[in-house]
């Protein structure tokens, strides 16, 4: 067993304690037992100083050229491509997602280092034709200021640098408050960026719980931005308080995304998707497939096929090469998912597979949850209604296509979805019928790239986009520039009007 490891705060460029003596524990959630590391129970006090060094440090981070802040990004980058392997160990260990998933978690924060540090050389604005003569018009990008990062434990690599890498190519300077499950991939990637050569205060990290370091940190008036991912019900929390403080705020929230497989589908390639989709990080996705809709041509055949392969799949610790479903993050994840399985029972549906946690042998001391199929599920009932997050699939099943997308879209979320079917006329309806950010043809709801936009619509968020050239609207304010050479006062609306 490795030592625990002891994460600190980082402030200013400097490793600090929080001024209280109170920790928090991070336990490998496949055996926990095992402590792998400590954090700060941080609040008020070391969120003001980390804003108060962020605020400090915008003053002089806005002036560097974006390529040459973009230089340290790509300097991130190598380094995180050297270390990839070390924070692929540590999330397995952390989080417990399968070794193969945090290797992909990890790749996904270095694709976003050199998509983002090719925008320091674009960062492109506007320049078009004023309406009066002698008179220059553009606009181009500022940066907002302080922006808060407040992320999840689900992909504790990718999201913190989706948010952090395009915000600092912008000018921008940061507090990041990662999940209290996965300190210790917060902390080895804050490492990273100060190897890398950030000035001190551009970034700052803030271990603590969500309602102390986090709430403080939304609350507080020199926060510019909030950037935060998690449940719908916090997030709009958090939107209230930076709508009553006229603060930015990007919400990616929620999703019950479904999978359609309509009777003309490759079945086979269908239920790779599903399988991938439904159990891939333990259901433990905001993209993850919660429901399949399932044309009834195909239902049967279909559902014979997954369960044959869903009773095979192999639940263990990350951390194991053999392993392809991991547990669940924490006790209470276990018993919020555990607690949908009375919901399930309750309303009437099936439990076709699993349904209950595992814990023989070597799984004893591990929040595993079996891969669970549940039939006989209707559109309005709560299991195809709210996000479980964990390795729970609801099978519906539906006459027509018509139909497939009405149950689709019949949800208060729409982050991701996903349509089997081999008719094109079929495909681009969906494409345009679709409530949602992300629609994939022949092919599972999760796998987005970070080149494309990536969020959703309805109760997921608030209109916002991560990754991709979207992310550039989050991170910099416009500022329209006139520019008057003629020397004289000549008025818009009036001076060029005869009539
Ligand atoms: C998330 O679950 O919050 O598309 C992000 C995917 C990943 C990102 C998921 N690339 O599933």
């Amino acid at each position: 067993m490795t030592m625990p490891l002891t994460c600190l705060n980082y402030i200013n460029g400097e490793w600090l304690s929080a001024h209280t003596e109170a920790t928090l524990e991070s336990r490998n959630p496949a055996d926990w037992q095992e402590l792998v590391a400590t954090c700060p129970r941080s609040g008020a006090q070391e969120v003001e100083a980390a804003v108060a060094a962020a605020q400090r440090a915008f003053a002089s981070w806005r002036l560097v050229p974006a390529p040459a802040r973009a230089e340290l990004i790509y300097r991130i980058g190598e380094l995180l491509r050297q270390r990839k392997e070390e924070l692929a160990q540590l999330m397995s260990r952390e989080m417990g997602k399968p070794l193969t998933e945090a290797r992909g978690d990890v790749q996904e924060g270095i694709d976003c280092a050199f998509y983002s540090a090719g925008e320091g050389r674009r960062l492109f604005g506007q320049t078009t034709p004023s309406e009066m003569p002698n008179k220059f018009a553009m606009s181009v990008r500022v940066p907002v200021g302080v922006c808060a990062l407040i992320t999840p434990w689900n992909f504790p690599v990718a999201i913190p640098c989706w948010k952090a890498f395009p915000a600092l190519v912008c000018g921008n300077t940061l507090v990041l408050k990662p999940a209290e499950d996965t300190p210790a991939c917060a902390t080895l990637l804050v490492e990273i960026l100060q190897e890398a050569g950030l000035p001190a205060g551009v970034i700052n990290l803030v271990h603590g719980l969500g309602e102390e370091a986090g709430r403080a940190l939304v609350e507080h008036p020199d926060v510019a931005l909030v950037s935060f991912t998690g449940s719908s019900e916090t997030g709009a929390e958090v939107g209230a308080v930076c709508g009553r403080s006229y603060k930015r705020v990007c919400l990616e929230l929620g999703g019950k995304n479904a999978q359609v497989v309509m009777e003309d589908a490759d079945l086979e390639l269908a239920l790779e998707g599903a399988l991938w989709g439904a159990f891939g990080t333990t259901g433990q996705r905001c993209t993850a497939t919660s429901r399949l809709i399932l044309h009834r041509a195909i239902k049967d055949e279909f559902t014979r096929r997954l369960l044959e392969r869903a009773r095979r799949l192999r639940l263990g610790p990350g951390t194991e090469p053999e392993t392809e479903i991991g547990p669940l993050v924490n006790a209470a994840q276990l018993q919020r998912v555990s607690g949908y399985m009375d919901v399930a029972y309750g309303e009437g549906a099936r439990v076709l597979l699993g349904g209950e946690r595992v814990s023989e042998g070597k799984l004893k001391q591990g929040y595993f949850f079996a891969p669970t199929i549940l039939d006989e599920v209707k559109p309005d009932m709560r299991v195809a209604q709210e996000e479980i997050f964990g390795p729970v699939v609801s099978l519906l099943t539906v006459d027509s296509f018509e139909e497939a997308i009405q149950v689709l879209n019949g949800t208060p979320y729409g982050l991701s979805s996903s349509v089997y079917t081999q008719d094109i006329n079929r495909a681009f309806q969906a494409m345009r019928d679709i409530e949602a950010g992300i629609t994939y043809i022949n092919g599972p709801t999760i796998g987005a790239e970070v080149h494309l936009p990536f969020g959703g619509v309805k109760q997921t968020g608030n209109g916002h986009r991560e990754v991709g050239s979207a992310a550039l609207d989050v991170f910099t304010e416009w500022k329209t520039v006139y520019v008057d050479f003629s020397g004289r006062l000549q008025r818009a609306q009036i001076d060029n009007r005869q009539e």
